[in-house]
């Protein structure tokens, strides 16, 4: 009898705290479109925290764009606007070559080579984010990325002239060493893009293509497997300073599911988004030889200039890399 009245009067205190502390509210802008396997994972994320926490902490995610647009997500973390985010990590290439560790052609090609290096490159990235007022919480990779086009494209010389979408530095430099024309076009707005001709082709995963229907204005996917890019997940410094231990927790064990579930469902959706975009009328397939073999020569220029600009630090993650 005691023993219950001791456990409901316990039970009472804890649920009067948890009510007198006002819950916390996390918007988390995210870049990609609401059905994405990224945005899905990230609204799991979301629920998860503010389950764990008992509603200390109610993660909202926004995705689309609609709180802050991809290319604005983390100076909005960064400088407080926003507590949480998601954003591809080698968006952020222009600032530090670093972060195009993932999108060097033909470096990690497999989901498993694009897990080894995330484990050779994850330290040094948690290092140069902490420098810059962020948490890295996790990492999920896009699947494979191949090229879109609106004809058929055997070899470089078919590329010549055409207005080609990028999404970072290296997909602009793709875009000039093949003779095409690079504009930067964030995910979100693709489909329209493409339907006004301001953009002809792009390097992408099926996903992609898919969440965006690029076959209303596109015709041939080729599975070139070049790399394989990630999107984090990153939560501003002071806010991470000020919340309890035990909420800490609860966001890094949300995270940890959050990367292992997000990775799966990069596996899983790769097969699905090709059968769709075939389903949409595209004609997918892997690449001609003779087109492989230029890229990787393209490659290889892309892999020593990306080494010259990372300097040491890019060294060291190949070198990790290459030894795992
Ligand atoms: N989709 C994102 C990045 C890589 C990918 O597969 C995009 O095209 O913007």
């Amino acid at each position: 009898m005691k023993k219950i009245a001791l456990a409901v009067a316990l039970a009472t205190v804890s649920f009067s705290a948890s009510n007198v502390q006002a819950a916390e509210k996390w918007d988390m802008p995210m870049a990609y479109s609401g059905s994405n396997f990224h945005s899905a994972v990230g609204a799991e994320f979301a629920k998860c925290i503010t389950t764990g926490t008992g509603g200390d902490i109610e993660v909202t995610t926004h995705p689309s764009g609609s709180l802050f647009k991809g290319a604005d997500i983390k100076r909005a973390v960064q400088t407080g606007q926003a507590p949480i985010g998601e954003r591809l990590l080698s968006g952020h290439q222009n600032e530090n070559a670093l972060f195009g560790f993932d999108s060097v052609p033909f470096m990690a090609t497999s989901f498993d080579d694009a897990a080894k290096l995330w484990e050779a490159a994850k330290e040094p990235m948690t290092k140069l984010l902490d420098e810059q007022n962020l948490v890295l919480l996790y990492s999920v990779p896009w699947p494979p990325q191949g090229l879109y086009f609106k004809k058929e494209v055997n070899s470089v010389a078919d590329m010549k002239g055409i207005k080609f979408r990028s999404y970072n530095n290296a997909t602009a430099r793709l875009a000039e060493l093949t003779g095409m024309l690079p504009v930067s076009v964030e995910a979100a707005e693709i489909s329209q893009a493409f339907a006004t001709g301001v953009a002809e082709a792009m390097v992408s995963s099926g996903s992609t293509g898919y969440d965006r229907k690029v076959w209303e204005s596109l015709t041939h996917f080729y599975e070139v497997d070049a790399w394989l890019p990630r999107n984090y997940v990153f939560v501003n410094k002071d806010t991470w300073g000020k919340t309890s231990d035990g909420n800490k927790n609860v966001v890094k064990g949300c995270a940890e599911i959050a990367e292992y579930a997000g990775t799966w469902r990069a596996k899983e959706y790769t097969g699905f988004t090709l059968q769709g975009l075939r389903d949409g009328g595209m004609k997918v397939g892997p690449a001609g030889d003779a087109l492989v073999g230029e890229l990787k020569e393209i490659g290889k220029t892309m892999t020593a200039e990306w080494l010259k600009a990372s300097g040491d630090q890019g060294q060291a993650i190949v070198d990790a890399f290459n030894a795992e």
